[in-house]
């Protein structure tokens, strides 16, 4: 069944926010995992002592709960919408979802309404770090409060005396500690996107008081979430050595990083040994440029050692079966990406209408082209970038010619960075999100196996309302 823009729009699979079961789920074997999720308006205080911040979130909370599942579990979460006055929808992003249950509004499903429940169901094939957050007005609700963790266990997890899970992000506060209502504005478009004031660890203030408390001698293996809507963070443990297991939920051979470099939407699963003395105190820190600064404290507590020695090397994480791309046989295919403030966009067409250049960043809040076209936020008529076939071996590279970092992040597949700037690359890591620096090239490579249309977009939420959002189309 070939699933696109106009099956959809004439009213098909997921009509009226009742999703049917998709075939296979109901011949499956292992139980299915039932999770209520609920969209509402909620405050939370973020700093000891401090004022209550207004947030739009799930179930009461920011992070919204942690989702936990099993590798083959047979997942129904049904989603209600409490927001008053908001449409929204939910997408799992890095899940190999089927397409109608991918949460892409006018895409994929229609908007869940204030009042209306829509049930997602789905089979979580792959283990790993993934997380959950709104494709409506993402620019807004995502910096609103409205994200979690969800994580799939591998059959067999690697031996840690304990797993922590941190959920990154920001927010952007008042004077009062209300959230500053200034969503979309050009001026965050056409630039870094919107950057919070205050970064938040877990849904508290990161800094010296988000405190993580170890034993000398334990061994934590973190899963690091970037739920940002624009901020990129670059994690540094001084005197603890982080080896990273998996990005994006994808096992990578175990390998010391000094520096872990997260993108809004990235992941990274990280092993920590802590042999630091009892009682001593430590930073995690954030070192990127533009919002360098503490992220928490490790805090030695005064016990006796669990081990003097560290273990030996992380054991490799359980890998997932991929479709391994063959770049000899693959079809190349070219995106060009274009605009940013300090460079003028060369905007052609937009939502398939020529278009009076002078008008768009101002009128149109468009500041970025995809091959020399723009589309507003899920807009009804556009073509989609490319056109594949099931099993098509592709070979896609980007090509930035904007003086900005995308993290550009495609829907229902995982690829291979193949290469960067022409070069091969040794390690060719499966990603769901790659962060293109500015003017490189990069090449992912991939099996186009799932039926349906995918967004492939820049996670930094506010360029992907102006206009760095397309889809790409298997038939
Ligand atoms: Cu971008």
């Amino acid at each position: 069944m070939t699933l696109n823009r106009r099956d959809f729009l004439k009213g098909s699979a997921a009509a009226a926010g009742i999703a049917a079961l998709p075939a296979g789920l109901a011949r499956a074997a292992s139980p299915v995992r039932e999770f209520p999720l609920h969209a509402g308006h909620l405050e939370q205080v973020l700093t000891e002592g401090g004022p209550k911040t207004d947030f739009w979130g799930f179930n009461g909370r920011v992070p919204g709960p942690e989702l936990r599942f099993a590798k083959g579990d047979q997942v129904h979460i049904a989603v209600s919408n409490e927001l008053v006055g908001i449409d929204t929808a939910v997408h799992w992003h890095g899940l190999r979802v089927p397409n109608a249950m991918d949460g892409v509004p006018f895409v994929t499903q229609y908007p869940i309404k204030p009042g209306e429940v829509f049930h997602y169901q789905f089979e979580t094939r792959d283990s790993g770090t993934f997380w959950y957050h709104p494709h409506q007005m993402s620019f807004e609700q995502v910096p609103r409060g409205m994200y979690g963790a969800l994580i799939v266990e591998e059959e067999k997890p690697i031996e840690v005396d304990r797993e922590v899970v941190w959920v990154l992000s920001d927010v952007r506060l008042g004077d009062n500690g209300r959230q500053v209502e200034d969503f979309g504005r050009v001026l965050d478009i056409a630039n870094d996107g919107r950057l919070g004031n205050m970064v938040l660890l877990n849904g508290k203030q990161a800094g010296n008081d988000n405190v993580l408390a170890v034993r000398s001698g334990e061994r934590i293996r973190l899963r690091l979430i970037n739920a940002a809507s624009a901020r990129i963070f670059r994690l540094q443990m001084p005197g603890h050595t982080m080896h990273a297991v998996a990005f994006d939920g994808q096992a990578v051979t175990p390998r010391p990083l000094e520096t872990v470099d997260l993108g809004p939407g990235m992941r990274v699963d990280v092993v920590v040994d802590f042999m630091a003395k009892p009682g001593t105190e430590h930073k995690v820190e954030d070192v990127d440029r533009r919002s360098r600064g503490q992220l928490a404290r490790v805090s030695y507590l005064d016990f006796d050692p669990i081990r003097e020695k560290p273990l030996g090397a992380p054991m490799q994480v359980q890998p997932n079966v991929l479709p391994e791309p063959d770049v000899a046989k693959a079809i190349d295919h070219y995106i060009v990406f274009q605009g940013g403030m300090r460079g003028a966009p060369v905007i052609g067409m937009i939502d398939g209408k020529p278009t009076n250049i002078q008008e768009i960043m101002e009128k149109e809040k468009l500041a970025w082209t995809m091959n020399f076209t723009a589309q507003h936020e899920h807009a009804l008529m556009h073509e989609p970038l490319l056109y594949l076939r099931k099993g098509d071996h592709v070979v896609l590279r980007l090509i930035n010619e904007t003086d900005f970092a995308h993290p550009m992040h495609l829907h229902g597949h995982f690829f291979r960075v193949v290469g960067i700037d022409g070069r091969p690359q040794t390690d060719q890591y499966w990603r769901d999100t790659v962060l293109m620096a500015p003017r490189q090239s990069v090449d992912l490579a991939f099996v186009a196996d799932n039926l349906g249309e995918w967004m492939f977009h820049c996670h930094i939420l506010d360029h992907a309302a102006g206009g760095m959002m397309g889809t790409i189309a298997v038939e």
